[in-house]
Formats: C-alpha cells, sequence, structure tokens
C-alpha cells in the first residue's frame, strides 16, 4: 500500500467572486435592517432580546455579530480533513475531482433568519447537485427531504451559535413547508 493519504480538505463548497460576496453581505445587512424596523416583526423582537424596548428598533445587525470571514461560500460536503462521515466517498468522485477550480452560477431564492442563523437559500440547478452529497439533508435519519434542501450560504450567527447551524436551521424550514405549514 501506498504511504501517501490524499489529503481532504475542511469542507468543500462553492465559492463566491469577491463581487457576489460583497454584494450578498450588503443585502443581508439590508435585510436585516430592513427587518428591524418593520412593525410587524417587532413583537418577534421578545425571541432576539428579551428586554428590548419595542419602541426602539431592533438590532439584528448587532444580533448576528459573528460573520464568516472573507467571501461567502455555500458549503457542500463538509469533510473534516476526510474524518467526517462520507469524506472519502464524496471526495473520491470522478464529478468533484473533475469540477475543482470550475465556475458555477448560483441562485438565491430566499433569505431566512432564525433567532440563531441568518442566511441565503439556494436553488441548485441540475448541473450543481451532482456536486451536492446524499446524505447532508436530513436532520434525523428519517427525514425525506429533496436533494438540495440544505444548500445555503451562512450570512451570520447569533452569540455562541456555529456556522452548521444555519443548514440545519433551514432543514426545520424546509420541513416545515413540507408539512403545509406557512413559513
Ligand atoms: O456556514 P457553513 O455551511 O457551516 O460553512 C461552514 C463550513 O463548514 C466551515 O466551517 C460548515 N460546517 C461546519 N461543521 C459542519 C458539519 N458538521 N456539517 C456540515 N457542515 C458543517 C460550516
Amino acid at each position: 500500500p501506498s504511504l501517501e493519504k490524499d489529503f481532504l480538505p475542511v469542507y468543500y463548497g462553492w465559492f463566491l467572486s469577491k463581487k457576489s460576496s460583497e454584494h450578498l453581505r450588503k443585502t443581508g445587512q439590508a435585510f436585516l435592517d430592513e427587518l428591524g424596523n418593520l412593525k410587524a416583526f417587532k413583537k418577534e423582537s421578545k425571541y432576539f432580546l428579551p428586554d428590548e424596548d419595542p419602541k426602539i428598533k431592533l438590532d439584528l445587525t448587532g444580533h448576528f455579530a459573528k460573520r464568516p470571514p472573507g467571501v461567502l461560500h455555500c458549503t457542500t460536503k463538509f469533510t473534516d480533513f476526510g474524518k467526517a462521515l462520507g469524506a472519502d466517498e464524496y471526495a473520491q468522485q470522478e464529478v468533484v475531482k473533475a469540477s475543482y477550480g470550475k465556475a458555477f452560477t448560483l441562485t438565491i431564492s430566499a433569505l431566512f433568519l432564525t433567532t440563531k442563523t441568518v442566511g441565503a437559500r439556494l436553488e441548485l440547478s441540475e448541473q450543481e447537485l451532482l456536486l451536492w452529497p446524499g446524505d447532508v439533508d436530513k436532520i434525523l435519519p428519517i427525514d425525506n427531504l429533496p436533494k438540495g434542501s440544505r444548500a445555503h450560504i451562512t450570512l451570520g450567527c447569533a452569540n455562541g451559535i456555529e456556522p452548521v447551524q444555519t443548514g440545519i436551521d433551514l432543514l426545520e424550514f424546509v420541513k416545515l413547508e413540507k408539512a403545509g405549514n406557512k413559513v
């Protein structure tokens, strides 16, 4: 056997161009600013800041103080240097290897937020879905959601929340949608 072992990255994903990344950051800020000013949203403020004076603007930008460093991205597979479940299977796929450095066009279908995270939901093309792992669109093993349900770009996290939470929050929304709930 070879002594050489492939090094796997922390994660695979699509990375936005600098221009798109800056644009999406600004759009995300505007989304939070507008929501914070919205009367209808004020009644949700207790979930964000329990002691907030309902007459004062809700500071959502301050709430989501943890923002991703560098250019924004959409994670396809979190491989954790090869330690994550399904990491090798993902990395060994021809379509993955053939796609290094290629450019794609990502489509944002929604901006979403919970008390923990704010993010952009993506609608993946057929070509992009080929690069989407088969094992990430679930919270519980019994979940059966469409491929690509988790596809997102994290824009911010509340204090003490890790970015992995954004994808979990989006999956919760997709589950609610599937159950016929208004989101
Ligand atoms: O915002 P994200 O999709 O959530 O991008 C980051 C990226 O990997 C680098 O940390 C995501 N991430 C972290 N841990 C996990 C995990 N266990 N499963 C899926 N994605 C993860 C994180």
